[in-house]
């Protein structure tokens, strides 16, 4: 993303002229920072969240500079090195806040040939992941899918790994050789369980590749799970415009997010984690109930409100937070049906965590398009939805509103087909394929959704209660795709 103005560009001089009334530049010397973080994954919310802790960190320990590894793209290795690994984080709500990033080192695409390198630095002590639901390779087993295709190659492949699952064992393998020791790895995606997934993962394909090196992996390395907030929109060309106009440098990739952040880290005996407690996370030896709380309200009112306002003809999370009959639709749900479902963990209220979600979703400062959390609808319903689906059925609850989000989800596929639009999904293909035999009417349509079992579990499909609520929420998301059509023509 280039900017057409001619502001200078965001570079490793920059702190030394920037305006601090307006920019809060890192509380400590970037060049003194020794590197110990190895990311994999540098994505927006890595960004956003992550790198905010390890900023204010570094302000009261200055011991944690962080690489990063892209896996996908070479955009955002070549971005960021052009300012030296430094970017702007904006904090939008009531107050915007400008802040410079800077325990961000340096940014390599994980083909080029220094990036392996990192796994070898002898001050490494601590690897952080952010590579979404889908770059876990799980089957809905919650087991790493050895027939995945980036799993197949990699196991072929153990050498030139495309996973990173795959880098991961690479690296171990790097280390044991060199008589290094193990490290601390975290997981920051949204998976319940998300170390202990993590770990079996790695542990099942280094098995499948070298059954040595899956034992050295057990006993050195450790794989706490985390819980991780924050609302991050995509950066887009008005990020840019107003960091440029305020900040007086052209950044060419800025990353926005809620002013709200949180962060819980199970703390697991020899663990090497920082101590980010002294910057606001939880270390908890309770880190799971602290995850379904989140993914499951948060999370699974996110994707209702996508796929549910998609159809009403909504745009952004504010803008369907607005709309009364989406308001009440998630709004009951949470109270309803998720909220029975959960234990909450030690110091969350329940009741104000769901007061406090529809505030966040109605924050009129950032325009948090539904369509992005649209995304990989395939590898986030078991998680968001179907998991309270299965223990509200068990115990007799009402599954209205969660069977909503999830018949808005098979609309939307149809839709997204019809329109000949792309869809962001693992299954796209299988998706766009199945889509093209609906009959517009619950029954068929839902039934021939139902028949994709990596997404629906048998024994969930085998009850008639999840059919039937399906059904009706089917038509009941046809009505709105309807009254949203005539609402197009009328205006
Ligand atoms: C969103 C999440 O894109 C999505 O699927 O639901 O990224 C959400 O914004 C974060 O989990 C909030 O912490």
């Amino acid at each position: 993303m280039e900017s057409a103005t001619q502001a200078l560009r965001l570079n490793a001089d920059t702190p030394s002229s920037v305006d601090t009334s307006r920019v809060r530049l890192p509380g400590f010397e970037r060049h003194n920072l020794p590197v110990s973080v190895l990311h994999i994954g540098p994505g927006a919310f890595f960004r956003a969240h992550q790198m905010d802790y390890f900023d204010q960190l570094n302000a009261v320990d200055p011991s944690w500079g962080v690489m990063a590894i892209a896996l996908r793209s070479r955009k955002t290795p070549e971005a960021l090195a052009r300012q030296n690994g430094l970017y702007t984080l904006v904090t939008l709500d009531e107050e915007v806040e400008y802040r410079l990033i800077g325990s961000l080192l340096d940014v390599e695409y994980f083909e080029d040939a220094s990036a392996f390198d990192q796994f070898l630095q002898t001050g490494l002590r601590l690897i952080t992941l952010t590579i979404t639901e889908k770059g876990y390779c799980l089957g809905n087993n919650g087991k790493l899918d050895l027939h995945h295709p980036d799993i197949a190659h990699d196991v072929e492949n153990p050498n030139s790994p495309v996973s990173a699952i795959g880098w991961l064992v690479k690296g171990f393998r790097a280390r044991q050789d060199a008589g290094m020791g193990g490290l601390t790895v975290l997981s920051c995606d949204n998976l319940p369980a998300n170390g202990a997934k993590l770990k079996s993962a790695v542990l099942d394909y280094a098995e499948a590749v070298d059954p040595a090196l899956s034992s050295w992996i057990e006993q050195e390395v450790y794989f706490p799970s985390s819980m991780v907030d924050s609302i991050t929109p995509a950066t887009d060309a008005s990020l840019i415009e107003r960091v440029e106009a305020h900040c007086g440098y052209a950044d060419a990739w800025p990353i926005q997010r809620e002013a709200f952040t949180s962060w819980v880290i199970e703390r697991i005996p020899g663990a090497d984690l920082p101590a980010f407690d002294r910057v606001g996370a939880i270390l908890t030896e309770d880190v799971e109930q602290h995850e379904q709380a989140k993914l499951r309200l948060l999370n699974g009112a996110h994707s209702t409100l996508a796929y549910a306002g998609l159809a009403c003809g909504e745009e952004s999370v504010a803008t369907a937070t607005a709309n009364s009959e989406l308001h009440t639709l998630i709004a009951n749900m949470m109270r309803d049906e998720i909220k029975p479902s959960l234990e909450p963990p030690e110091g969350l209220d329940l009741d104000v965590y769901i007061d406090d979600l529809l505030r966040r979703f109605a924050n009129p400062a950032i325009i948090h398009k539904l369509s992005q959390i649209a995304w990989d609808g395939s590898k986030k319903l078991p998680i968001r939805l179907l998991d309270t689906v299965r223990d509200n059925l068990a115990a007799g609850r009402s599954i209205e509103g969660l069977a909503t989000g999830v018949a808005a989800w098979m609309r939307f596929i149809i839709r997204m087909t019809q329109a000949n639009s792309a869809i962001t999904d693992p299954m796209a293909d299988r998706l766009k394929a199945l889509a093209k035999g609906v009959k517009d009417t619950a029954d068929h349509d839902v039934d021939l959704f139902l028949s994709l079992t990596e997404i629906f579990e048998p024994e969930l499909v085998s009850q008639p209660k999840f059919s039937k609520a399906l059904k009706t929420a089917y038509d009941r998301v046809m009505v709105m795709e309807k009254s949203n059509l005539s609402g197009e023509e009328q205006s």
